[in-house]
């Protein structure tokens, strides 16, 4: 049965064409810095937003049909994972991600939901064989149920921290059976409403505890891929632990777990912290943590997380161009983390808006390479700190010189005489140009 029986496959045609349904700027197997396209985006398709979320908001009902046609919540699950792949045939995707409960409901019993697991695990074994799609990471959604109204790994309550471990443990096993190239944690409800009720210590402990536990079984029973952390600051909870990635860094240091961690950066994640994008790229990219990417955009207007298909090319390019200083992907990808607007209620819609964000990040990958390649903003940022490759500077940066030493230096000096343009301006315009010209 085809799900989507009016849309072809979508084809590369080029920015002239006016076919809505035709990529305009990805051009998959054309070779951009050494690698196909294809190569470098790495595009994942949410099973969550794509396949299983209707619209639904806090002030109505869903909007968007993704009954597939099923009479009971398991034929629901069957149906949905022939629809995922038929759509990721369809929009030349080479990878999904999901969570646990999104690709088979959960049961009355622990035994039950993963048995259920374990059925659609096997089917979607078959469909990736059938077809080379392959899973980009695969997660444990510990959020959703009442349960985990107090959080997961950081409840109070001990019954539900080990409920958590064993439903992650599922995760990670179903993740490795079908050679997932990631395991996420994304904090869900890992936060706190209020200091007055909670053990804040207690609780990281915990979660610590929760992940090294999850780190040392993937690996015994041979998941050779990468652990991300997604850095979010708040929403579900007030104040998310993993509130950016310089906070995850100090979390992942202080116990120990920075070695098994990379980032899974998501952008709008990245702004509700008031970062830009590229800043929670480049501190993972400086730390030698970065991993993946949710890809997706906020609206600067609203202070939630809208998950809003990536079109704004200013901030794909400079994605791409911190991604290609980080040596590009290797287990990672650029997760489409992002849902139609509720308005936007057509099956047609969700492939309008996976060619929106892939050409948006097409474009990006384009604008980022001839960034590189025209060498002008590198340099100039080279030339601004000249002063530490040679004298006092080159001192400071070997750390051969003393406070005694810089204090005679500047008493020499009588005053700083020289000090360059920061050039912001031109730079930007730099930019435009590159875009634009
Ligand atoms: C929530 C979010 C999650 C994670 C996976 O904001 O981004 O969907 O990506 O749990
Ligand atoms: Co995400």
């Amino acid at each position: 049965m085809e799900y989507f029986a009016n849309i072809g496959k979508i084809k590369y045609e080029g920015a002239q064409s006016q076919n809505p349904l035709s990529f305009k700027f990805y051009n998959p197997d054309e070779v951009i810095a050494g690698k196909t396209m294809r190569e470098h985006l790495r595009f994942a398709m949410a099973y969550w937003h794509t396949m299983c979320a209707e619209g639904t908001d806090m002030f109505g009902v869903g909007t968007a049909d993704k009954s597939y046609g099923a009479a009971d919540p398991m034929e629901l699950a069957r149906n949905k994972a022939y629809a995922a792949f038929e759509l990721m045939e369809k929009l030349d995707i080479d990878y999904f991600c999901f969570h646990d409960r999104d690709i088979a409901p959960e049961a009355a019993t622990l035994a039950e939901t993963n048995a259920r697991l374990d059925e659609i695990t096997a089917l979607i074994k078959e469909l990736m064989d059938k077809t080379g799609k392959k899973l980009l990471w695969g997660t444990a959604n510990c959020f959703g149920n009442k349960r985990y109204m107090h959080g997961a790994g950081t409840s109070p309550n001990a019954d539900v921290f080990a409920f958590a471990a064993a439903q992650i443990k599922k995760a990670i096993e179903i993740t490795v059976a079908l050679g997932g190239d990631g395991y996420v944690f994304w904090g869900g409800r890992e936060g706190y409403e209020t200091l007055l009720n909670t053990n804040m210590a207690l609780e990281q402990d915990n979660m610590a505890r929760l992940m090294r536990m999850a780190v040392d079984y993937a690996r015994s029973i041979g998941f050779t891929g990468d652990f991300y952390i997604e850095p979010k600051p708040k929403e579900p909870t007030k104040h998310q632990y993993d509130f950016d990635t310089a906070t995850v860094l100090a979390f992942l240091r202080k116990y120990g777990l920075d070695k098994d961690f990379k980032m899974n950066i998501e952008a709008n994640h990245a702004t509700l912290a008031a970062h830009t994008f590229q800043h929670e790229l480049r501190v993972a990219r400086d730390n030698g943590v970065f991993g993946s990417i949710d890809a997706n955009q906020g609206d600067m207007l609203l202070g939630w997380d809208t998950d809003q298909f990536p079109t704004n090319v200013y901030d794909t390019a400079l994605c791409m161009y911190e991604v290609i200083k980080a040596g590009g992907f290797t287990n990672g990808g650029l997760n489409f983390d992002a849902k139609t607007r509720r308005g936007s209620n057509t099956a047609e819609d969700i492939f309008l808006a996976h060619i929106a964000g892939m050409d948006a990040f097409a474009l990006g990958l384009r604008v980022a390479d001839k960034m590189i390649r025209d060498g002008r903003i590198d340099k100039f940022v080279s030339e601004r700190y000249a002063s530490y490759e040679s004298g006092i500077g080159k001192k400071i940066v070997d750390g051969t010189v003393t406070m005694e030493e810089l204090e005679a230096y500047a008493l020499a000096m009588g005053d700083v005489t020289t000090n360059t343009s920061g050039r912001q301006e031109y730079l930007e315009n730099i930019m435009n140009a590159i875009m634009f010209g």
